[in-house]
């Protein structure tokens, strides 16, 4: 075999690879909450369904409209609402669902660039211990219950 079909073949299982493994993570109900001029902040709320054998865990999430992304959780402590980063990430349980909705786990937009305009999308890489990260496109809504007030 010459190297040019090596090259190729490596290339082929590689994205035969990556396939393989997205299709494991399934993000379903994905949305951004929309924000106005003089906010800095907004939420990312999704499910990921793990349909594979293996725990994995949601290390970090990237987009371009915000200079920071974190992934945070809401705890109620003697009343108050109170959220935080999580910087091990979040346990993503083999062949379980897994819920980023408001006043629970949720990705945090911060220093956003733009104001998130209902009706447009945004770019969202979320990456994986294990699995190949995934670019997914987020539809901005106004999203209902509770806001999502910063710190
Ligand atoms: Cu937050």
């Amino acid at each position: 075999m010459n190297k040019i079909r090596k090259l190729l073949l490596l290339a082929l299982l590689t994205s035969l690879t990556s396939l393989t493994y997205a299709h494991d993570l399934v993000v379903q109900n994905a949305w951004a909450r929309f924000s106005v001029a003089g906010m800095s902040a907004s939420g990312v709320f999704l499910d990921i369904d793990n349909q594979s054998k293996q725990d994995d865990v949601l290390v970090a999430v990237s987009t371009p409209v915000a200079g920071k992304s974190e992934i945070h959780e809401s705890v109620n402590h003697e009343g108050m609402m109170h959220m935080h980063a999580l910087p091990e990430g979040l346990a993503l349980p083999a062949h379980q669902t897994t819920h980023l909705q408001p006043g629970s786990m949720h990705i945090m937009l911060m220093d956003l660039k733009q104001p998130l305009k209902q009706g447009t999308t945004i770019p969202l890489t979320l990456m994986f211990k294990h699995s190949q990260s995934l670019n997914i496109t987020v539809p901005v809504k106004t999203g209902n219950g509770q806001g999502h007030k910063m710190h």
